[in-house]
């Protein structure tokens, strides 16, 4: 009687624990808790054999049923996980949108060289691409720097440790975009003694520069892009023209520009070039005092720089441009950037504005 009363507790918390189950995995647990090696109900049919004779049949058939109903339970519970999860399956929805790849874009530096890239190419200008190691022949001395001049010196210049070359003089890394000048000049000079061609340069340096400067208006890598015009009747015009159709292109129709003298070692006569402010219209304001805000350089190319590239000064004329793209770009987002620096500290909420 006793053992009668344990089978049909074994069956009875066995069942309402299969009920219960959440899983497939779980199921299997219960399996193992009542008909495993060391299970409820294997322990107990081990004890049957302890009974008395005559009551052994009974008990006996009673645990068989005990156990065909727990694992016809067990395989029924199982069966339906089985057939809930195809039903799942069968409902993923293909038309529903799918989630959004988080996408990046490209650097706002790198948009900017690329808006004024079109903005030259449009009206002829071909970019190039020259050394960012250099040899202070390209950056300075056939640009018509005096051997003393402070640009030349450690203090704004990177130079490599390498020992110099005899003729080109010492290696550094390139501190302004006009170095090209002198090897766009040097490269059509030698086309031009073999095919005997005039010359004439419409050349868009865009580059990486490099100066020992660090502070909230000034990185130590930079980028300029440079322009060089040579032909035999290029003015001052020229110069005007170019850059009132860059500042209209990149800023705006309504924005003016102008040119101011300044001085360069490589350009006679020298001038900064300004863009009309396009907060208060050139009227003057907190932004800009004036009316004007500072492009950067430019100028006609000095006869000196046109001699050392093996160019006659009274044949061929040029002008020269050279402004700093994280300049134009923060002046055309209109950014009121703290710190210049921001531009490259990978601050992904800063960059992803743009
Ligand atoms: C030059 O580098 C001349 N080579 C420009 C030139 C070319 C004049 C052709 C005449 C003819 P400047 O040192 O002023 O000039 O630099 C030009 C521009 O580069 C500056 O107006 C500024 O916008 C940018 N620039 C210079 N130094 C830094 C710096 N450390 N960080 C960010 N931008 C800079």
């Amino acid at each position: 009687m006793l053992m009668e009363q344990e089978l049909m507790t074994i069956k009875n918390n066995a069942v309402s624990l299969i009920l219960d189950a959440g899983s497939e995995k779980e199921l299997q647990e219960i399996k193992l808790q009542f008909l495993g090696k060391s299970g409820a109900l294997t322990v107990a049919l081990k004890e049957i054999t302890k009974l008395p004779q005559e009551s052994r049949p009974e008990i006996g058939k009673l645990a068989n049923e005990v156990k065909k109903i727990i694992e016809e339970s067990i395989e029924n519970a199982t069966q339906n996980f089985k057939s809930k999860k195809i039903e799942k399956i069968k409902k993923i929805d293909v038309t529903e949108p799918g989630i959004r790849p988080a996408l990046g874009h490209l650097h706002l530096v790198t948009q900017a060289i690329e808006e004024i890239t079109t903005i030259f190419e449009k009206i002829g200008f071909t970019r190039v691409s020259y050394p960012e190691i250099e040899y202070d022949w390209y950056a300075f001395e056939a640009l018509n720097f005096p051997e003393n001049h402070p640009a030349r010196d450690d203090w704004e210049t990177f130079f490599i440790d390498q020992t110099p070359d005899p003729k080109k003089g010492p290696i550094l890394l390139t501190p302004h975009t006009s170095s090209g000048q002198i090897r766009e000049m040097e490269k059509q000079v030698a086309l031009q003694k073999q095919h005997g061609n005039d010359i004439s340069i419409r050349m868009l340096n865009i580059a990486k520069t490099y100066r020992r400067q660090s502070d909230a208006s000034h990185v130590p890598m930079f980028h300029q892009f440079e322009t060089l015009v040579v032909g035999k009747d290029i003015s001052i015009t020229h110069l005007k023209g170019v850059l009132d159709y860059f500042v209209k292109s990149y800023f705006g129709e309504s924005r003016k520009s102008r040119i101011r003298p300044y001085h360069f070692q490589f350009t006679e006569p020298s001038f900064e070039t300004d863009v009309s402010c396009g907060v208060c219209n050139g009227k003057g304001c907190k932004l800009c005092k004036e009316g004007w805000l500072e492009l950067g350089g430019a100028g006609m190319v000095h006869p000196n720089v046109l001699q050392n590239c093996g160019l006659d000064p009274k044949k061929y004329k040029g002008f020269a441009s050279g402004w700093g793209v994280e300049r134009v770009l923060t002046m055309k987002e209109g950014l009121k950037l703290d710190d210049i620096r921001m531009l490259y500290s990978n601050n992904i909420e800063f960059l992803e504005q743009f």
